[in-house]
């Protein structure tokens, strides 16, 4: 299928559905859930790591890429998902962390054996310890470099400490990976994610940063388009659903990554248009979200990648970040209309949606009350690293309340039963409170629900081809509230309205639907010949056939 016209479903399977009552999602529960991913129209399902993996970072600090760990199930457990996905004509996609693995993988255990072959797939640098390489910062938090005392050596790790980067400098890493991409093709998997992957190529001399926490070394790297391009050519996945999550990028450089002409790969994530709610650029400060400039982010990475021939993955949500309803929306009086908004703002753009697990229902954020019912690495790293710097606890809590990935991390909810129908024991994380009903099957039950707006969306984009090849405009760029677009592709045109406010907006001028047919809309719409005004989070779309 296509990749134009396909919609990604992501599955964090750790909070997906548990099939053996232990209080962790497994594999066994996505296979027992098929059913219900087929019925929203998915093409393709992205899931997250179930690799051999210490769990440190939740299985992206990867132990071994080719075996299972328990806790999810078993090698033949996967082998009957892809089957059972295939026969559904849904296909999987394999996470690859290859940017790092996990410090207990056989290569760094050889490494730290000090077997110079080992030692080379990772960047070791000499050096005394207190005084590190460089002053380069981990993403979760303090130095990015841990000091090994009998090798007087200091390693790099962008993320944990327990995930060490790998050196993509070494031609026989390079292979390493390929044969993991083979092995999993091999297995029937049609497409992969790949986890940070602009920041595989390191610079070759390391320097301190004086501006920053040293990305600007890393990120989209000196060698990384080549990379790619060997990676692709040589596992033959030119054909298959590829998609990199970027992280710190620009648009320059992911028209290079999804251009066809460069045979990279398929799309990428960005994250800028997730920072907007970020105090000047601070994740752990908060500020309210400005939407003018989700406005112009939006639409400057659309029409770039549209003119330069690349291709963006459209989302709101995965496994790092709180639920958009929450943070974008408004998860109480408005629940319902501006979840359903942010859908038709996103998935009507041009590229291929993911809907990451639960975005369907309006799931919210979980508002936990106290430090220890987070799970995450980085929050726990995080709430310390906001309590030294003086924040009280409740401060840091409130910060950690919108901030933390855990919000997006809590059980799928699928009944208003005992933990959400998700198991038949206390789950690993807390569910939140509204699971009553905000769950599967009260939206089954209830035809206006978020559940089945998502399932009209993603059926609208199968059936019109406007929406997955046309040519994209913005239309009222100058109103802060309202983001609006047309879609054009032969005789088709599609019209998408949204008011990305709590208010009632007036349009300055009006937009003329005559003749136009309404798609979609999360009010009810009379007979109109033009649109004046939109109501609190209206959205609406309308198509005109030639
Ligand atoms: O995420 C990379 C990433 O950029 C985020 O973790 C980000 O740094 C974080 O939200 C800080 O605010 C990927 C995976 O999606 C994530 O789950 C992993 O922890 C990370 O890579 C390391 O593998
Ligand atoms: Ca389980």
């Amino acid at each position: 299928m296509d990749f134009k016209g396909s919609t990604v479903y992501q599955i964090y399977p750790k909070s997906f559905y548990d099939s053996n009552g232990d209080g962790i999602g497994d594999i066994r529960g996505i296979i027992e859930k098929l059913d219900y991913i087929q019925s929203l129209g998915a093409d393709y399902i992205w899931s997250t790591p179930f690799f051999a993996s210490p769990m440190q970072d939740n299985g992206y600090d990867v132990e071994d890429y080719r075996s299972i760990h328990p806790l999810f199930g078993t090698m033949e457990d996967v082998e009957e998902l892809i089957e059972k996905a295939r026969e559904r004509g849904i296909g999987l996609m394999f996470d690859m962390v290859f940017n790092h693995t996990s410090t207990r993988h056989e290569w760094f255990q050889k490494a730290l054996a000090g077997d110079p072959k080992y030692m080379d797939y990772y960047i070791f640098k000499d050096g005394e310890p207190g005084v590190p390489p460089t002053n380069w910062q981990s993403k979760f938090g303090g130095t990015a470099w841990e000091y090994v005392p009998y090798l007087k050596k200091w390693y790099l790790h962008l993320f944990d400490v327990t995930q060490a980067d790998l050196n993509w400098s070494n031609a026989a890493v390079r292979e390493e990976l390929k044969n993991v991409i083979r092995f999993w093709k091999e297995k029937g998997v049609k497409g992969f994610r790949f986890d940070v992957v602009n920041l595989i190529s390191k610079p070759e001399v390391f320097t301190d940063d004086d501006q920053g926490d040293g990305r600007r070394f890393y990120s989209d790297g000196p060698r990384v388009h080549e990379y790619l391009k060997e990676l692709t050519a040589d596992t033959q996945i030119g054909n298959m659903i590829t998609v990199g999550e970027m992280s710190s990028t620009s648009v320059e450089h992911c028209i290079r990554y999804s251009d066809p002409g460069e045979k990279e790969l398929s799309m990428c994530f960005n994250f800028h248009h997730l920072k907007v709610d970020y105090f000047n650029g601070n994740k752990w400060e908060l500020a309210k979200p400005d939407y003018c400039r989700l406005k112009t982010l939006l639409e400057t990475w659309q029409l770039q990648m549209q003119q330069h021939h690349g291709w963006n993955a459209l989302f709101w949500s995965n496994h790092d970040q709180p639920r958009i309803v929450s943070r974008l929306g408004e998860d109480k009086k408005y629940w319902k209309q501006s979840a359903k908004m942010l859908a038709a703002c996103m998935y009507l753009l041009r590229g291929t949606p993911y809907i990451y697990q639960g975005e369907e229902l309006g799931m919210t954020n979980p508002g936990y009350q106290s430090i220890d019912e987070y799970r995450d690495v980085e929050s726990i790293h995080y709430y310390q690293i906001l309590i030294q710097s003086g924040k009280t606890s409740k401060e840091a809590l409130e910060i950690l309340g919108a901030r933390s990935r855990d919000n997006g991390r809590t059980p799928m909810q699928w009944n208003s039963k005992k933990y959400a129908g998700f198991s038949k024991k206390q789950p690993w994380i807390g569910i939140p409170e509204n699971y009553k009903y905000v769950n599967v099957e009260a939206q089954e039950q209830d035809t206006d629900s978020i559940l089945h707006y998502y399932r009209k969306l993603i059926a609208l984009r199968k059936r019109y081809k406007v929406i997955q090849d046309g040519s994209i405009q913005f239309l009222y760029q100058k109103q802060e509230e309202v983001f609006a677009y047309q879609r054009i592709w032969e005789g088709q045109k599609l019209l998408v309205l949204n008011n990305l406010s709590g208010r009632e907006v007036v349009l300055q001028e009006g937009v003329a639907v005559a003749g136009c047919r309404c798609l979609l809309s999360n009010y009810v719409q009379g007979e109109s010949e033009r649109i004046w005004a939109l109501r609190a989070y209206e959205s609406m779309v309308w198509l005109k056939e030639g």
